[in-house]
């Protein structure tokens, strides 16, 4: 029988495209000098600590593609295109080619269903992938070396409530883990969501022209502090039972779903994050965090060897497995 499948981390990790701009992958046209880097370094550190880590497959739940009937998961075994951000065309246009881990993403949607959930497979082989999902994808692993499970964020908190909209991601993550489990695979889950969600509404000139890049709301900042400080104290419980307060009072992106998906999917981890990065971007709040179950519990590292001959390319964190552009 196949050995029985693991999370074996679960992250926050917000998909400001700025993020992928201020880096200049060569899959990403616009060029930039510098930006936001505590998130980015926060980012290079989760690289780190994957490189040591043995993984098959990125899970990630992403705030931009909305579905408003059920929850959506990709279903088909490669996309290639180009991804634009509809707001910030100018930081982002990226071509991107993704391996699907479709029989995963079956078991998710599989096991969603049986939970009462509305549910579909996206089966079209022309779909352009969201910029949350590639975003997020591209920070943690730009080797694009695993396939990745796409799961939509449901609009529920929007059309019934937050209430409704807590309960539906919940119950998806419970479906996720279950599936996981089952599958034997070793999974990343990935919560593509910033927290507080002010920002500003002109632009500079320069966009990674810091001086203009700070907290633009006290008590939004207040917040974000209180979520995080919850998170590294390992009060996720409380932390969902505050959610839908945080997201009336901050406009958070939380009400996408994401990071609520993820507690749920690690059982409400009561041993501590690590917070790998917080800044803002264009005024949000944005927190890069770790839970890793496996070194909370002290197990020695699986794949260990394997993952440290990866490192270098992992790190040089540039080439796409398939055809990277010039
Ligand atoms: O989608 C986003 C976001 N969530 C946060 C900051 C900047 C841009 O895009
Ligand atoms: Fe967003």
């Amino acid at each position: 029988m196949a050995e029985k499948g693991r999370i074996a981390a679960g992250y926050p990790a917000p998909h400001p495209p700025h993020l992928v701009y201020a880096e200049n992958p060569p899959q990403n046209e616009p060029r930039a000098e510098c930006g936001w880097e505590t998130l980015r370094w926060g980012y290079e550190r989760v690289r780190r600590n994957l490189a040591t880590k043995e993984f098959d497959v990125l899970i990630v739940h992403s705030p931009h593609w909305r579905t408003y009937v059920g929850h959506h998961f990709l279903g088909v075994p490669h996309f290639e295109s180009l991804s634009v951000d509809p707001v910030f065309p100018n930081l982002f246009r990226y071509h991107f080619e993704v391996d699907v881990d479709v029989e995963l993403a079956e078991a998710i949607h599989d096991e969603a269903r049986a939970a009462g959930l509305v549910t579909k497979m996206m089966r079209n082989p022309h779909f352009r992938l969201d910029y949350g999902t590639i975003a997020s994808c591209h920070l943690v692993n730009p080797s694009w070396d695993r396939p990745i499970v796409g799961l939509s964020s449901n609009g529920a908190y929007y059309y019934f409530s937050n209430d409704v909209g807590q309960a539906q991601m919940i119950a998806l993550g419970e479906a996720t883990r279950r599936a996981v489990e089952k599958s034997g695979r070793r999974a990343i889950l990935l919560a593509s969501n910033s927290l507080s969600h002010r920002h500003f509404t002109v632009e500079p000139s320069t966009p990674e022209d810091m001086s203009h890049e700070h907290v633009y709301h006290h008590g939004q900042y207040l917040w974000d502090m209180h979520v995080l400080q919850l998170m590294r104290e390992g009060r996720t419980r409380e932390l969902v039972d505050e959610l839908p307060d945080f997201i009336d009072q901050t406009e958070s992106e939380t009400k996408a779903g994401s990071l609520t998906w993820l507690l749920s999917a690690l059982g409400y981890p009561d041993y501590p994050a690590e917070v790998q990065g917080y800044g803002t971007v264009i005024g949000t709040g944005n927190a890069v965090v770790e839970w890793d179950p496996e070194r909370a519990r002290g197990d020695a590292r699986p794949g260990a060897e394997r993952a440290t001959a990866s490192r270098s390319a992992v790190q040089a964190g540039t080439s796409m497995r398939r055809g990277a552009r010039p």
